[in-house]
């Protein structure tokens, strides 16, 4: 273990002992050296977890919503308290520039205080009932224990999406990571126990962390005590787990795949549209489920707007996350620069014509993967373009009329996050209406990734259509009852029904 990680785990709390002499082995996608080697839980472990979640929960669910709050508003201090630490960790374990680790701490602390407000406000409505002396009103109460399964990319923002609004909403944790990123969750419970002990009259329990394989993540899935199982990730894995949840008529919030487009037209501001496209294409390597994987672009700019695409992204500088300046870090792990490569390959193949997408940095680097971002002009929307690669890999494409450009945006299986850079009203106004993106998110000069917590996050299609973060979003982790209350003498039926006796 580097000196740097063991020191910042001590910092933020986190027992020697729980990362060393562990069989998950830690890997820092920076130069590849071994980080941690974390203990590996078992499907009895979760099991356990989730008897112990749920007796928490029976405890938890009858503390005041605002007192509840109480306990994130705490965590959200801890968080502050050790943002820069926290960030740096999760950099060296997820591979994020400095500034984008930050900023995923960042989003921590935001939806802490989101949520602090939100625990005065889990409202229902007052109905009128049709018959006199009668109210109707229903109810937001606590669900149950909530499984939360995260990915590598954010590997502690999407958790503290689901926990903060969880915490508050009456509910319990049980929180499985990414095999890649187990670190950063020790830490981010280390701090969570922090709160806790500052807090009175917290059960023991309210959220737990299980570091393991499938098994766990199966044990999870399948116990019908697990009331709403939140998970982020590929397609892949949420139709393995989509199903399982159904099965036993649990509840699930998946927030799969994305392929974000961005539509550029002739009244683009230009200068505005480059940057969004640059950070949307290539910040974070590429890997954000909100990445911009498509440019369609109108045939009278495109040119113009390829070219300067083309040039700053040669311009880019690519190399250690935690070194100033650097703004392309490396991609998680081998397999994703494999499969960054078979996708250029692909796109080749289908006619494409492709700048950009080499190995960078192998001598310096020889157990990472940095790949310079690509770029990657084809004739039409291919099968490759319509895949998700979770690389930065840019694919361009030219329209005539917008709405052919809305019908190529929507016609991909993944349907999270989407923009139009444009100055005319009435092609901005298209694009967010019935008529314009099928997308959960649909931005208008800005582009599809770095979404604030106050909105709903999420997409439709193989998106999965969960909605984490703000808005109401709260509501997936409450059941909700109707209540009529009779304060009259008699007991008149709806519907006017009659049944006298
Ligand atoms: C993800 O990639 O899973 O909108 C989440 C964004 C971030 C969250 C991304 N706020 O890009």
């Amino acid at each position: 273990m580097t000196s740097t990680t063991s020191e910042l785990l001590a910092a933020l709390g986190v027992p020697a002992a729980a990362v060393t002499g562990g069989s998950m082995t830690v890997r820092s996608p920076i130069d590849g050296a071994v980080i941690g080697a974390v203990h590996e839980a078992k499907a009895a472990d979760m099991t356990a977890a989730i008897a112990r979640a749920q007796a928490a929960f029976l405890q938890w669910r009858t503390v005041p919503a605002p007192k509840r709050g109480e306990l994130v508003r705490l965590f959200g201090e801890e968080l502050r308290a050790n943002k820069s630490a926290l960030a740096r960790l999760v950099s060296l374990e997820a591979g994020k520039v400095t500034s984008e680790g930050e900023g995923e701490v960042q989003e921590m602390i935001d939806i802490c205080d989101f949520a602090v407000g939100l625990s005065r406000q889990l409202h229902g409505l007052t109905i009128a009932s049709e018959r006199p002396g009668h109210r109707m009103m229903e109810q937001y109460l606590p669900l149950g224990v909530v499984g939360i399964i995260s990915a590598f990319n954010f590997p502690v923002a999407v958790w503290a999406w689901n926990s903060a609004l969880a915490l508050v909403c009456g509910d319990t944790c049980i929180w499985k990571p990414s095999e890649k990123t187990p670190l950063t969750a020790l830490a981010t419970q280390a701090l969570f126990e922090k709160a806790v002990t500052r807090y009175a009259g917290a059960p023991a329990h309210l959220s737990q962390v299980l570091n393991g394989g499938a098994a766990v993540g199966e044990a999870l899935v399948d116990d019908a005590r697990v009331a709403l199982v939140s998970a982020t990730g590929s397609t892949r894995m949420g139709r393995a787990v989509g199903p399982r949840v159904a099965a036993r008529f649990g509840r699930c919030l998946l927030e799969l795949g994305g392929n974000n487009a961005i539509i550029v037209t002739p009244s683009a501001d230009l200068d505005l549209a480059v940057r969004g496209i640059l950070f949307g294409a290539y910040g974070t390597a590429g890997q954000r489920c909100t990445t911009t994987r498509r440019v369609i672009a109108h045939e009278s700019i495109h040119d113009e707007l390829v070219a300067r695409l083309e040039r700053a992204r040669a311009q880019l500088k690519i190399g250690s996350p935690v070194e100033p300046g650097n703004l392309i870090g490396p991609l998680i792990d081998k397999a994703a620069f494999d499969a960054m490569q078979a996708a250029l390959a692909a796109a080749r193949e289908q006619g494409g014509e492709v700048t950009g997408g080499e190995r960078a940095l192998a001598q310096q680097y020889p157990e990472a993967f940095y790949a310079a971002p690509a770029l990657a002009r084809m004739p039409a929307q291919t099968d490759i373009v319509k895949h998700e690669t979770f690389a930065p890999i840019l694919y361009t494409l030219k329209y005539k009329t917008l709405d052919e450009a809305i019908a190529l945006q929507n016609d991909v299986p993944q349907g999270l996050s989407s923009a139009i850079f444009t100055n005319d009203i009435r092609e901005a106004e298209t694009f967010v209406s019935a008529s314009g993106s099928d997308c959960g998110i649909a931005n208008v000069n800005i582009g599809t990734s770095g979404a604030e917590i106050g909105g709903a996050f999420g997409g439709e299609k193989e998106t999965g259509g969960g909605r984490e973060s703000g808005s109401d979003a709260w509501k997936a982790y409450m059941r909700r009852t109707t209540n009529t209350v009779n304060y009259s003498r008699e007991l008149p039926l709806a519907q006017g029904v009659k049944f006298d006796v």
